[in-house]
Protein backbone atom coordinates (compact mmCIF):
# COMPACT_ATOMS: atom_id res chain seq x y z
CA UNK A 1 0.00 0.00 0.00
CA UNK A 2 1.22 3.47 -0.62
CA UNK A 3 1.63 5.28 2.56
CA UNK A 4 -0.94 8.21 3.27
CA UNK A 5 -1.93 8.61 -0.13
CA UNK A 6 -6.05 9.20 -0.46
CA UNK A 7 -7.40 6.34 -2.76
CA UNK A 8 -10.97 5.77 -4.34
CA UNK A 9 -11.79 2.35 -5.21
CA UNK A 10 -14.79 1.77 -7.47
CA UNK A 11 -16.34 -1.88 -7.44
CA UNK A 12 -16.04 -4.50 -4.87
CA UNK A 13 -13.57 -7.37 -4.00
CA UNK A 14 -14.80 -10.52 -6.17
CA UNK A 15 -16.49 -13.22 -3.94
CA UNK A 16 -13.87 -15.62 -4.18
CA UNK A 17 -10.33 -15.26 -4.58
CA UNK A 18 -8.89 -14.55 -7.96
CA UNK A 19 -5.73 -17.22 -9.82
CA UNK A 20 -5.41 -14.34 -12.33
CA UNK A 21 -5.28 -10.19 -11.69
CA UNK A 22 -4.62 -8.31 -14.85
CA UNK A 23 -3.22 -4.25 -14.07
CA UNK A 24 -4.38 -1.93 -15.93
CA UNK A 25 -2.57 1.33 -15.14
CA UNK A 26 -4.22 4.08 -17.53
CA UNK A 27 -3.36 8.07 -17.22
CA UNK A 28 -5.92 9.87 -19.48
CA UNK A 29 -8.00 6.85 -21.21
CA UNK A 30 -11.37 7.40 -20.61
CA UNK A 31 -12.12 6.84 -24.50
CA UNK A 32 -10.04 3.12 -24.81
CA UNK A 33 -10.96 1.57 -21.71
CA UNK A 34 -14.87 0.68 -22.24
CA UNK A 35 -14.04 -1.07 -25.76
CA UNK A 36 -10.42 -2.59 -24.03
CA UNK A 37 -12.31 -4.03 -20.94
CA UNK A 38 -14.97 -5.09 -22.97
CA UNK A 39 -12.30 -7.67 -25.20
CA UNK A 40 -10.12 -8.22 -21.98
CA UNK A 41 -13.38 -9.74 -20.35
CA UNK A 42 -14.48 -12.08 -23.80
CA UNK A 43 -10.80 -12.99 -23.91
CA UNK A 44 -10.42 -14.55 -20.33
CA UNK A 45 -14.10 -15.37 -20.09
CA UNK A 46 -12.88 -18.31 -22.30
CA UNK A 47 -9.80 -19.49 -19.75
CA UNK A 48 -10.88 -21.72 -16.97
CA UNK A 49 -9.54 -19.08 -14.57
CA UNK A 50 -10.65 -17.13 -11.74
CA UNK A 51 -9.61 -13.58 -12.29
CA UNK A 52 -9.97 -10.02 -11.80
CA UNK A 53 -9.21 -6.91 -13.48
CA UNK A 54 -7.99 -3.80 -11.58
CA UNK A 55 -7.65 -0.46 -13.63
CA UNK A 56 -5.20 1.67 -11.69
CA UNK A 57 -5.91 5.61 -12.71
CA UNK A 58 -3.33 8.68 -11.69
CA UNK A 59 -5.77 11.39 -11.32
CA UNK A 60 -6.79 11.49 -15.14
CA UNK A 61 -9.93 13.15 -13.93
CA UNK A 62 -11.16 12.13 -17.85
CA UNK A 63 -14.28 10.50 -16.99
CA UNK A 64 -12.60 6.94 -16.31
CA UNK A 65 -14.52 6.71 -13.25
CA UNK A 66 -17.87 6.59 -15.19
CA UNK A 67 -16.65 3.98 -17.85
CA UNK A 68 -15.34 1.87 -15.50
CA UNK A 69 -18.09 1.58 -13.32
CA UNK A 70 -20.53 1.26 -16.34
CA UNK A 71 -18.82 -2.13 -16.57
CA UNK A 72 -17.96 -2.95 -12.50
CA UNK A 73 -21.39 -2.50 -11.79
CA UNK A 74 -22.39 -5.64 -13.33
CA UNK A 75 -18.88 -7.30 -13.32
CA UNK A 76 -17.35 -7.35 -9.71
CA UNK A 77 -14.04 -8.63 -10.87
CA UNK A 78 -13.46 -5.18 -12.32
CA UNK A 79 -12.20 -2.25 -9.90
CA UNK A 80 -10.60 0.70 -10.09
CA UNK A 81 -8.15 2.32 -7.85
CA UNK A 82 -7.24 5.97 -8.34
CA UNK A 83 -4.21 6.83 -6.73
CA UNK A 84 -3.83 10.71 -5.71
CA UNK A 85 -0.76 12.68 -5.79
CA UNK A 86 1.72 10.23 -7.48
CA UNK A 87 2.70 9.81 -10.80
CA UNK A 88 4.28 6.53 -13.03
CA UNK A 89 3.54 3.77 -15.09
CA UNK A 90 5.83 1.27 -12.84
CA UNK A 91 3.97 2.00 -9.52
CA UNK A 92 0.84 1.88 -10.70
CA UNK A 93 1.28 -1.46 -11.60
CA UNK A 94 3.12 -2.22 -8.29
CA UNK A 95 -0.04 -0.19 -6.89
CA UNK A 96 -2.65 -2.97 -8.45
CA UNK A 97 -0.63 -5.79 -7.56
CA UNK A 98 -0.18 -4.65 -3.81
CA UNK A 99 -4.38 -4.66 -4.06
CA UNK A 100 -4.61 -8.40 -4.94
CA UNK A 101 -3.82 -11.84 -3.36
CA UNK A 102 -3.71 -13.39 -6.83
CA UNK A 103 -0.79 -16.26 -7.66
CA UNK A 104 -0.17 -15.01 -11.34
CA UNK A 105 0.20 -11.03 -12.21
CA UNK A 106 -0.66 -9.68 -15.30
CA UNK A 107 -0.22 -6.11 -16.78
CA UNK A 108 -1.50 -4.64 -20.20
CA UNK A 109 -1.45 -1.11 -21.47
CA UNK A 110 -5.19 0.73 -21.77
CA UNK A 111 -4.53 1.80 -25.46
CA UNK A 112 -5.46 -1.61 -27.18
CA UNK A 113 -1.70 -1.45 -28.58
CA UNK A 114 -1.68 -4.82 -26.41
CA UNK A 115 -4.48 -7.11 -28.03
CA UNK A 116 -6.43 -8.75 -25.33
CA UNK A 117 -7.19 -11.78 -27.06
CA UNK A 118 -3.49 -12.74 -26.89
CA UNK A 119 -4.26 -13.42 -22.72
CA UNK A 120 -5.11 -17.02 -23.16
CA UNK A 121 -1.69 -17.80 -24.84
CA UNK A 122 -0.01 -16.03 -22.16
CA UNK A 123 -1.78 -17.81 -19.53
CA UNK A 124 -1.43 -20.79 -21.10
CA UNK A 125 2.27 -20.62 -21.27
CA UNK A 126 2.18 -19.63 -17.32
CA UNK A 127 -0.14 -22.65 -16.81
CA UNK A 128 2.57 -24.41 -18.72
CA UNK A 129 5.44 -23.71 -16.49
CA UNK A 130 6.62 -20.53 -17.49
CA UNK A 131 7.61 -18.38 -14.45
CA UNK A 132 7.22 -15.44 -16.63
CA UNK A 133 5.61 -14.76 -20.47
CA UNK A 134 6.55 -11.76 -22.17
CA UNK A 135 3.71 -10.44 -25.22
CA UNK A 136 6.95 -9.98 -27.65
CA UNK A 137 7.07 -7.80 -30.65
CA UNK A 138 10.65 -8.89 -31.56
CA UNK A 139 9.65 -12.71 -31.32
CA UNK A 140 9.45 -14.89 -34.72
CA UNK A 141 5.82 -13.84 -35.98
CA UNK A 142 5.82 -10.21 -33.43
CA UNK A 143 5.61 -7.13 -35.19
CA UNK A 144 5.36 -3.52 -34.42
CA UNK A 145 3.44 -1.92 -36.99
CA UNK A 146 3.71 1.68 -38.62
CA UNK A 147 7.26 2.01 -37.12
CA UNK A 148 9.67 3.90 -39.23
CA UNK A 149 13.27 2.27 -39.70
CA UNK A 150 14.97 4.66 -37.38
CA UNK A 151 12.93 4.09 -34.61
CA UNK A 152 12.86 0.33 -35.11
CA UNK A 153 16.65 0.78 -34.89
CA UNK A 154 16.56 2.46 -31.69
CA UNK A 155 14.28 0.04 -29.87
CA UNK A 156 16.46 -2.04 -30.95
CA UNK A 157 19.58 -0.20 -29.46
CA UNK A 158 17.64 -0.12 -26.30
CA UNK A 159 17.12 -4.07 -26.42
CA UNK A 160 20.56 -4.58 -27.11
CA UNK A 161 21.60 -2.62 -24.29
CA UNK A 162 19.75 -5.03 -21.72
CA UNK A 163 21.30 -8.10 -23.05
CA UNK A 164 24.11 -7.96 -19.98
CA UNK A 165 21.82 -7.23 -17.07
CA UNK A 166 19.87 -10.06 -18.21
CA UNK A 167 20.50 -13.51 -17.22
CA UNK A 168 21.58 -15.92 -19.57
CA UNK A 169 19.31 -18.80 -20.37
CA UNK A 170 16.45 -16.26 -19.22
CA UNK A 171 16.58 -13.93 -21.33
CA UNK A 172 13.41 -12.10 -23.34
CA UNK A 173 13.53 -10.47 -27.08
CA UNK A 174 11.62 -7.49 -25.57
CA UNK A 175 12.48 -7.03 -22.13
CA UNK A 176 11.01 -3.51 -22.78
CA UNK A 177 7.49 -4.94 -23.38
CA UNK A 178 4.44 -3.80 -21.28
CA UNK A 179 2.52 -7.09 -21.42
CA UNK A 180 3.07 -10.01 -19.55
CA UNK A 181 2.57 -12.03 -16.65
CA UNK A 182 4.46 -13.41 -13.88
CA UNK A 183 4.52 -15.32 -10.80
CA UNK A 184 4.00 -13.77 -8.00
CA UNK A 185 6.38 -15.91 -5.85
CA UNK A 186 8.84 -14.71 -8.80
CA UNK A 187 8.75 -10.99 -7.52
CA UNK A 188 7.82 -11.08 -3.99
CA UNK A 189 10.24 -9.03 -1.68
CA UNK A 190 11.93 -8.07 -4.62
CA UNK A 191 12.50 -3.93 -4.34
CA UNK A 192 11.26 -2.84 -7.79
CA UNK A 193 11.48 0.87 -9.28
CA UNK A 194 8.50 2.47 -8.85
CA UNK A 195 9.38 5.56 -11.37
CA UNK A 196 9.55 5.05 -15.40
CA UNK A 197 8.38 2.41 -17.57
CA UNK A 198 10.22 -0.59 -17.75
CA UNK A 199 9.23 -3.08 -15.23
CA UNK A 200 9.53 -6.18 -17.25
CA UNK A 201 13.35 -5.38 -17.19
CA UNK A 202 14.12 -4.78 -13.68
CA UNK A 203 11.96 -8.29 -13.47
CA UNK A 204 14.02 -10.17 -15.66
CA UNK A 205 17.18 -8.93 -14.10
CA UNK A 206 16.72 -9.25 -10.78
CA UNK A 207 13.56 -11.44 -10.24
CA UNK A 208 13.78 -15.21 -9.28
CA UNK A 209 12.98 -16.43 -12.32
CA UNK A 210 13.58 -19.96 -13.59
CA UNK A 211 12.09 -19.59 -17.19
CA UNK A 212 10.86 -17.20 -19.69
CA UNK A 213 8.30 -17.92 -22.89
CA UNK A 214 7.33 -15.06 -25.31
CA UNK A 215 4.48 -14.92 -27.57
CA UNK A 216 4.63 -12.84 -30.06
CA UNK A 217 1.83 -10.23 -31.46
CA UNK A 218 1.89 -7.20 -33.31
CA UNK A 219 1.99 -4.11 -31.51
CA UNK A 220 -1.05 -2.16 -33.21
CA UNK A 221 -1.86 1.92 -32.88
CA UNK A 222 -3.00 3.62 -30.41
CA UNK A 223 -6.75 3.28 -30.34
CA UNK A 224 -7.22 6.89 -28.86
CA UNK A 225 -5.58 9.59 -27.23
CA UNK A 226 -2.08 10.61 -26.88
CA UNK A 227 1.27 8.38 -25.96
CA UNK A 228 2.62 9.36 -22.11
CA UNK A 229 6.30 8.02 -22.96
CA UNK A 230 8.49 11.38 -23.12
CA UNK A 231 12.04 11.81 -22.42
CA UNK A 232 10.82 11.68 -18.80
CA UNK A 233 10.47 8.09 -19.28
CA UNK A 234 13.70 7.59 -21.78
CA UNK A 235 15.99 9.56 -19.04
CA UNK A 236 14.46 6.86 -16.38
CA UNK A 237 15.35 3.72 -18.43
CA UNK A 238 19.09 4.97 -18.75
CA UNK A 239 18.68 5.03 -14.84
CA UNK A 240 17.23 2.24 -14.39
CA UNK A 241 19.73 0.44 -16.75
CA UNK A 242 22.75 2.03 -14.93
CA UNK A 243 21.74 0.68 -12.14
CA UNK A 244 20.89 -2.94 -13.32
CA UNK A 245 24.69 -2.33 -14.87
CA UNK A 246 25.98 -1.10 -11.25
CA UNK A 247 24.24 -4.72 -10.01
CA UNK A 248 25.80 -6.97 -12.30
CA UNK A 249 28.91 -4.96 -11.82
CA UNK A 250 29.52 -4.69 -15.37
CA UNK A 251 30.11 -1.71 -17.77
CA UNK A 252 28.13 -1.86 -21.08
CA UNK A 253 31.48 -2.35 -22.63
CA UNK A 254 31.77 -5.61 -21.33
CA UNK A 255 29.06 -7.57 -24.05
CA UNK A 256 29.72 -11.08 -24.58
CA UNK A 257 30.66 -11.49 -27.70
CA UNK A 258 27.49 -13.59 -28.62
CA UNK A 259 25.38 -11.09 -27.61
CA UNK A 260 27.03 -8.44 -29.46
CA UNK A 261 26.33 -10.94 -32.70
CA UNK A 262 22.96 -11.50 -31.96
CA UNK A 263 22.52 -7.59 -31.75
CA UNK A 264 24.30 -6.97 -34.71
CA UNK A 265 22.06 -9.19 -36.85
CA UNK A 266 19.06 -7.12 -34.81
CA UNK A 267 20.15 -3.89 -35.90
CA UNK A 268 20.57 -5.10 -39.33
CA UNK A 269 16.69 -6.57 -39.56
CA UNK A 270 15.90 -3.50 -38.39
CA UNK A 271 16.81 -1.17 -40.59
CA UNK A 272 15.95 -3.21 -43.55
CA UNK A 273 19.91 -4.51 -44.74
N1 LIG B 1 -1.41 5.06 -13.78
C1 LIG B 1 -0.54 5.50 -14.70
N2 LIG B 1 -0.56 4.99 -15.93
C2 LIG B 1 0.33 5.46 -16.84
C3 LIG B 1 1.26 6.47 -16.52
N3 LIG B 1 2.00 6.72 -17.64
C4 LIG B 1 1.52 5.92 -18.61
N4 LIG B 1 0.52 5.16 -18.13
C5 LIG B 1 -0.25 4.12 -18.84
O1 LIG B 1 0.67 3.15 -19.27
C6 LIG B 1 0.28 2.60 -20.51
C7 LIG B 1 1.40 2.78 -21.54
O2 LIG B 1 1.53 4.14 -21.85
P1 LIG B 1 1.58 4.67 -23.36
O3 LIG B 1 1.40 6.14 -23.31
O4 LIG B 1 0.64 3.91 -24.20
O5 LIG B 1 3.10 4.34 -23.75
P2 LIG B 1 3.64 3.94 -25.19
O6 LIG B 1 2.84 2.76 -25.67
O7 LIG B 1 5.08 3.62 -24.94
O8 LIG B 1 3.44 5.14 -26.07
C8 LIG B 1 -1.02 3.30 -20.89
O9 LIG B 1 -2.10 2.51 -20.46
C9 LIG B 1 -0.93 4.60 -20.10
O10 LIG B 1 -2.19 5.18 -19.81
C10 LIG B 1 1.27 7.00 -15.19
O11 LIG B 1 2.04 7.88 -14.81
N5 LIG B 1 0.35 6.48 -14.33
MG1 LIG C 1 0.78 2.83 -25.90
Amino acid sequence: MAGDEEVRALGAMPCCSPRLALIIPTLREASNIRPLLLRVRAALDRCDVAYEVIVVDDESRDGIDQAVAEIAGEDPRIRLIVRRGEHGLAGAVMRGWAETDAELLAVMDADLQHPPEVLPRLLAELEAGADLVVGSRYAQGGDLRGWKPLRHFVSRMAVWMTLPVQRAGRRARDPMSGFFMVRRACIEGVPLQRSGFKILLEILACGEIRSVAEVPFTFGRRYAGASKANLRVAFDYLVLLVRLYRQKGRTPLRVEPDLAHAALESSQEAVGS
